[in-house]
This record gives structure tokens, sequence and C-alpha cells, in this order.
């Protein structure tokens, strides 16, 4: 599992900020409405206590924070144990919270106590990150001379992460194409999902939705990029460089923790 740094989480305000507004643009839905409509659940007015974890590599200066921080953005009540670990747990519990959430070096989890609701930052993360390309309103896409390629997906590295986009694109009925340097993975998902096709780099195809989640940078090749490819990842470090995003004026949905942690939220809120 790719560690957070303190450096990683330095911008996360502006990171979410700017990424917030984006969102808005591309699928004329506000962060609360788009979560609402994926998880179909709603936030009442639970109480998130978020539990520093100091096993492992310990506790990353600025992680708990960045919760916080990115609860309150979506007007969700949260508060920072001041202990750490069981006695953290026992201090969230202690204050009435009604969802945990924290993280060691393998699972970053949510709670929900009282509906026993719980979900894995990476299948969630996936989760948001492909449903914002499938929820991308037309009118975006309606001038493009690509409008064709709407319903098609690039998936770049399939581990736990990007493996758990696949399903929200097949379940859209999305021509979908993985690549990933580990054949293995690609050979094994395409016996999963036979209607997977393996990209090669040789084709001429190009995207106008690519979805990356690998712990390298720049893996997206000027190759498969057309004016205004949106590109969603939650891959660290960045998937594509600042020059390429420039060039072909790409929509970059990108930042470290925030939007994956919603998403671990509304997925354990009360149906609606
Ligand atoms: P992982 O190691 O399970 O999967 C990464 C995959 O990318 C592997 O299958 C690897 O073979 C593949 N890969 C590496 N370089 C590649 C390249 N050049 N081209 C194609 N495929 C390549 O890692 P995991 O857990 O899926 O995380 C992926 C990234 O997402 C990490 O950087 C992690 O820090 C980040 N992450 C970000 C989150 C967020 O909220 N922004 C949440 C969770 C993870
Ligand atoms: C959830 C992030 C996204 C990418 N990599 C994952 C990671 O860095 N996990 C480790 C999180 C450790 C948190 C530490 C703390 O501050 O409570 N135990
Ligand atoms: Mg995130």
């Amino acid at each position: 599992m790719a560690l957070l740094t303190t450096n990683n989480l330095n911008k996360i305000k502006e990171d979410m900020e700017k990424n917030k507004t984006l969102i808005e643009k591309l699928t004329n839905k506000n962060l609360t409405q788009l979560y609402e409509s994926i998880y179909n659940t709603y936030y009442k007015s639970e109480c998130v206590g978020i539990i520093p974890i100091t096993c492992g590599n310990g506790i990353i200066s600025g992680f708990a924070e960045s919760i916080f921080y990115t609860l309150q953005l979506v007007n969700i009540n949260a508060f920072i144990t001041k202990n750490t670990d069981v006695s953290g747990y026992y201090e969230a519990i202690d204050k009435k919270a009604d969802i945990v959430i924290m993280a060691d070096d393998e699972t970053y989890l949510s709670y929900n106590l009282k509906n026993k609701k719980m979900s894995n930052n990476q299948q969630a993360t996936a989760r948001i990150y492909s449903e914002i390309l499938i929820n991308i309103n037309e009118n975006i896409i309606k001038g493009s001379k690509f409008i064709n390629l709407q319903k098609e997906v690039l998936i770049i590295g399939v581990g736990n992460v990007g493996k758990h986009a696949i399903q929200t694109f097949l379940n859209n009925n999305y021509k979908t194409y993985i690549y990933d340097i580990d054949k293995r993975k690609l050979n094994k998902l395409t016996e999963q999902y036979p209607q997977l096709i393996i990209f090669d780099f040789k084709l001429e195809n190009k995207f106008l939705k690519i979805f990356e989640a690998t712990q390298n940078e720049n893996t997206v090749p000027e190759s498969v990029l057309l004016d205004n490819t949106i590109i969603s990842t939650p891959g660290i470090p960045r998937a594509l460089s600042e020059i390429l995003q420039k060039k072909y004026n790409i929509n970059l949905i990108m930042e470290p923790l925030g939007l994956g942690t919603i998403s671990m939220l509304y997925e354990v809120f009360e149906n609606k």
C-alpha cells in the first residue's frame, strides 16, 4: 500500500475546492447531490469520530486534519479524538460518535455504529472517481466531435483501487479498456469480465474519459488524449504532466484523500 505523506496533503483545502468546482461544472451536480445519487443515501445529522492510529508507520501529520476539513466542506459534523488507537475509539464512543473513521497502513475504514454499515477506502475511492466520469453532463460533450466516445473509458492501473472501478463502467454499458504493467492482473480480469478489452498502446484509440489509479507519474501518454479529455485519477503522483494538461486543456479530477473519504461516509449513511 503506497502511503500518503504530509507533503501530499499540504494543499488539500485548495485541491478539494478546485475539484469541487470542476466536478460541479462537469456533472451539473453539487457534491452532496452526486454522492446522494450514487449511494441513494443522505446525511441527516450523524457525528463522525476521526481516530488517529499509531501502528505501523504511525500517524501521518495532517491525515486526520485533512479528513476533518473535507467533512466540513460537505457540512458533515465530525471531531478528531484527542486520544489515539483504542483510547481514541473509547473516546469517540463516549462522545456519542455515530460513525468512526480510521486508517492503519493497510486499511482505511468507516463504520456506522447504528446500522452496522462499513466502507473501505479503496472501493469507495474507485466508486466516486468512476461515477464522476459516468455523470459527466451531456451538455459538456454535446458540442464535441468525439461524442461517440462518451461511453468508452480507458482504465490505467487495475490494482486495489482501479479493479473496483471496472464494475461501475460495465454496469453502465461502457466499452471498457484496461491497461496495467502487470500483465497477470490484466489476464485475470479479462477472465473474470470477458467484455473487458486489454488496451494496446499501438492501437490508435483516443479517449474522452480516462480513469487512472497507479502509484507512478506520467502514466497517461499523449497518444490517447483528445482536446478536453476528462481524466479522473486518485493515483498519486499525478498521472499526466502539466505540459500535456495545458496542451490538451485536460479536465483533471485529482486530489489525495478527500473525494474517497466523503464516498466512505455516504456509503454508510441511512438509505433514502
Ligand atoms: P496498487 O499497487 O494496488 O495498484 C496500482 C496498480 O498500478 C498496480 O496494478 C500496478 O501494476 C499499476 N501500475 C503501476 N505503474 C503503472 C504504469 N506506468 N502503467 C500502468 N499501470 C501501472 O495501488 P492502489 O492501492 O490501487 O493505489 C493506487 C494509487 O492510488 C496509489 O498512488 C495510492 O496512493 C492512491 N490512492 C489515492 C487515494 C485518493 O483518495 N486519492 C485513495 C487510495 C489510493
Ligand atoms: C488512505 C490513503 C490513500 C493512499 N494511501 C492510503 C494511506 O496513506 N494509508 C495509510 C494511512 C495511515 C494513517 C495513520 C493516521 O494518521 O492515523 N495511521
Ligand atoms: Mg480521494
